[in-house]
């Protein structure tokens, strides 16, 4: 049984996402947040005291990225391809975490994270800014295939989607990029990721 401490609140969300589409059986250990963005309690297994953090038997992973590229490998194909696909997925997921993520959190945090009168809008604009040029490159690799890989879904996707997931859900404007929208789309209308959406957004 994995156990996924975190919230469906939080970046646990991606792994409980991982968790359904390998069709593995796991458990969320819950820890949630105070005001500010703080923990309400330690995670011991995780020396940087962050969620989420996985526990697969002896295992302890962190850096939710990682723990779905795990989850995804003992699924196997085709949620983790193998040969040269398995290289293309570690390529997609250091890009949604170096590429993507920083300026997804710039924009989030300053338009709908932190209480009203902690955002600053210049912030999110830079945010914005930077993202977009992200997607335009993102674009232009959807127009040549309907997932990152190919014609089917794989852990690549689930890992970029799940670090785009709050922006989409939260007004950021996807229109100038119909591919990425489109790809967006169908990724959080599996029934995986609305089993899981379900848990965070009710
Ligand atoms: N790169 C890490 C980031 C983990 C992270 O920042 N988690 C947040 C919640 S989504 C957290 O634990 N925040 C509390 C804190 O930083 O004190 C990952 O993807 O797992």
């Amino acid at each position: 049984m994995l156990k996924i401490h975190g919230i469906p609140r939080s970046r646990a969300f991606r792994c409980i996402w991982a968790a359904e589409e390998a069709g593995l059986p796991y458990e969320v250990i819950p820890i949630g947040f105070q005001p500010g963005f703080k923990l309400e309690r330690a995670v011991e297994i995780n020396p940087n005291n962050k969620i989420p953090a996985l526990e697969d038997g002896s295992l302890v992973l962190f850096e939710s990225l990682a723990i779905n590229l795990h989850i995804a490998g003992k699924a196997g194909a085709p949620l983790m391809p193998t040969g040269d696909d398995a290289s293309r997925v570690m390529q997609w997921t250091l890009w949604a975490a170096t590429e993507a993520e920083p300026h997804v959190m710039r924009w989030s945090y300053n338009a709908y994270l932190k209480p009203e009168a902690d955002r600053v809008a210049s912030e999110a604009a830079a945010g914005k800014e930077a993202l977009d040029l992200r997607l335009a490159v993102l674009e232009k690799e959807l127009a040549q295939r309907p997932y990152l890989l190919g014609s089917g879904f794989t852990v690549a996707d689930l890992n970029l989607a799940s670090v785009l997931y709050g922006s989409w859900l939260n007004g950021y404007d996807y229109a100038p990029f119909p591919k990425v929208k489109a790809w967006l789309e169908a990724c959080m209308t599996r029934p995986a990721a609305l089993k899981a959406r379900k848990q965070r957004e009710g």
